[in-house]
């Protein structure tokens, strides 16, 4: 996780500037990185609003949607089998919560 956050870190100096994410998710995917999906994403990652991402930050965002992958509390199951009719109020797509 640290390297994946060195990755976006360009200039080394512990933090990612808007222009470091934007520069880096531009380089893996201009057409999906568009400015306006930075800004959103930024918005995300920068809770605290002063302008740059710390690692915390960072880990606070990618952790809980890697982890939320595989591993669920049992809970979950007993939601699922009440959802099991067609449901439109979850939109396609969507992170998965
Ligand atoms: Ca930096
Ligand atoms: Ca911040």
């Amino acid at each position: 996780m640290v390297q994946k956050f060195r990755s976006f870190d360009v200039n080394g100096d512990g933090v990612i500037e808007k222009h470091e994410l934007s520069k880096v998710l531009k380089a893996m995917n201009p057409r999906l990185w568009t400015d306006m999906k930075i800004d959103q994403l930024w918005q995300t990652l920068d809770t605290n609003q002063d302008g740059s991402i710390e690692y915390g930050e960072f880990e606070a965002y990618v952790i809980p949607r890697v982890a939320g992958q595989g591993s669920r509390p049992s809970s979950h199951r007993g939601e699922k089998t009440g959802a099991s009719k067609p449901n439109s109020a979850r939109a396609p797509g969507g992170i998965p919560q």
